[in-house]
């Protein structure tokens, strides 16, 4: 009876002490990612192109040094143009970056050191130099579309439409991009078995996952048939492998983004916090934190409502936007920035160069420019993209940053070591709880996250215990914990 009685009273304190949702569990999915554009990382043979020898050489800086176990590298296979978004081969990888021998060396490398990678997968449309639309296009001129498989490989006209390109007269055909990148008709069951076929492919060489390209251009705007293929897609690749880690990008509105998770694909890039114009960057300048922290909170209840395992994708830039270091105005608020997206709910994404401030905005090759490894070695430094009209100043190198304490990338580090620390940030229901204060408060189970987004101090109601503080100060008084400006810390109920 005693025994009972003390159980009975673990289960009350154990009930009152669980926060009112249900604690949200999904291990298995990684906490951070690194996105890379390879041409522009590490050049591992001195021909000016990052390579995937170079992404080997930097595991040790990527995972020893940042504390990041998973990559994603943007598109590797053989394509026409500098950001290969448009593919001619999807079972191999473009010459400039090295060939099948070498992304098994660098996979092997990754699962030695338990990293993972993930894959851009570009299926909206292929290269126009793909063999399956130039046998399509010849088979179209000539008449023997009968012959052939691939003329219902894409989407032909025989009259002008919206998002059509002509080829030849009175041959049109859907490329919704560039005339260069033709539109794949993912209605046609054939198609769908290439698709298998590439994702089984690349599942067996040892990648973990892949990012979808364009999931809201798969069939032009309609959310409900790109819901239904990115459903059908992850039934496929999850049949193949289980533990398989799909992120899709939906450049729409959060409320769209929200729908797409039907589809039950683990992930979607959070748009709506991204960019210059996202709410992150807009709190910032407001000093206000409390909005966010609750409309961050909202929307990871949204799309659990959608998906119980969905996991929000946050990131500050990507390689289609601006670098966050050209639209903040100081560090500061670059740390900031770097504190609030990294403590996100789900798994954040870092763009390559955002820890050490890289700098480009414009047009898309300065979005992508060469990573800044020292000053003073040209080893392993990449040309830029042709066409960049913008010119990195190399002033501010990941050696140099290193040997300082107080810089971002240390900033970064710092981030980062605190979210692995804490699981609960990746596995928890995230709770926003409301202050007095314009404060970000967020609840992960036991755990507190607080950002002071204000220059001024800001008091938090309560007695918390200080478990972390990522930068500035804070200090906690019998009722109140008073938190210094520009302050990120983690604490807990005393
Ligand atoms: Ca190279
Ligand atoms: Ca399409």
């Amino acid at each position: 009876m005693k025994k009972f009685g003390i159980i009975l009273l673990g289960i009350l304190v154990l009930v009152g002490c669980t926060p009112q949702k249900k604690a949200y569990v999904h291990p298995e999915v990684p906490s951070l990612y690194y996105e890379i554009f390879v041409a522009s990382f590490y050049d591992s043979n001195g021909d000016g192109v990052g390579d995937l020898e170079g992404v080997k050489e930097k595991l040790p800086y990527i995972q020893e040094t940042l504390g990041v176990s998973n990559l994603w590298l943007m598109p590797i296979n053989p394509s026409p143009s500098y950001h290969k978004y448009d593919v001619v081969d999807y079972y191999d990888i473009d010459k400039s970056y090295g060939d099948i021998e070498s992304m098994k060396s660098l996979l092997s490398s990754m699962k030695d050191r338990d990293m993972t990678l993930i894959m851009d997968l570009v299926l909206n449309h292929t290269s126009s130099d793909h063999p399956w639309f130039k046998e399509a296009v010849a088979a179209k001129q000539s008449g023997t579309c009968s012959e052939t498989k691939y003329c219902d490989y894409y989407n032909f006209s025989d009259s002008w439409q919206k998002g059509y390109n002509e080829i030849g007269s009175g041959l049109w055909y859907e490329s919704v991009f560039t005339e260069s990148m033709p539109d794949l008709n993912l209605d046609n069951p054939d198609v769908r078995n290439e698709i298998k076929e590439i994702v089984t492919f690349w599942f067996n060489l040892g990648v973990s996952g892949f990012r979808l390209d364009a999931t809201t251009h798969f069939y032009e705007d309609e959310t409900s048939k790109n819901t239904e293929f990115l459903s059908w897609f992850n039934t496929m690749a999850k049949e193949i492998n289980p533990q398989a880690y799909i992120v899709g990008e939906a450049w729409v509105p959060n409320s769209t983004i929200a729908q797409m998770y039907d589809s039950k694909i683990d992930s979607f890039f959070n748009f709506g916090v991204s960019q210059a114009q996202g709410d992150i960057v807009k709190s910032i300048k407001k000093e206000d934190g409390q909005a966010l922290s609750k409309k961050v909170a909202d929307y990871n209840d949204e799309i659990r409502s959608h998906n119980p395992k969905a996991k929000d994708a946050p990131f500050l830039s990507n390689h289609d936007n601006g670098r966050s270091a050209s639209y903040f105005t100081d560090e500061k608020e670059q740390k900031l920035a770097a504190s609030i997206y990294l403590t996100m709910p789900g798994t954040p994404f870092i763009y390559y160069g955002e820890e050490i401030g890289l700098k480009g905005s414009g047009i898309d090759e300065n979005k992508r420019l060469p990573m800044i490894w020292s000053q003073k070695d040209d080893k392993g430094r990449t040309n830029p993209p042709k066409n960049a009209d913008y010119t990195v100043p190399f002033e501010s190198s990941v050696e140099d940053q290193l040997k300082d304490s107080q810089s971002l990338i240390n900033h970064y580090i710092k981030v980062i070591e605190i979210r692995n620390k804490y699981s609960q940030i990746s596995t928890a229901n995230p709770i926003s709880l409301p202050s007095d204060a314009p404060l970000y408060v967020m609840q992960f189970d036991d755990i507190i996250v607080v950002h002071n987004l204000s220059s001024e101090q800001q008091s938090l109601t309560g007695k918390y215990e200080i478990l972390d503080i990522i930068s500035g100060d804070a200090k906690g008084q019998a009722s109140q914990l008073n938190v210094e400006g520009y302050s990120s810390l983690v604490i807990k109920h005393k």
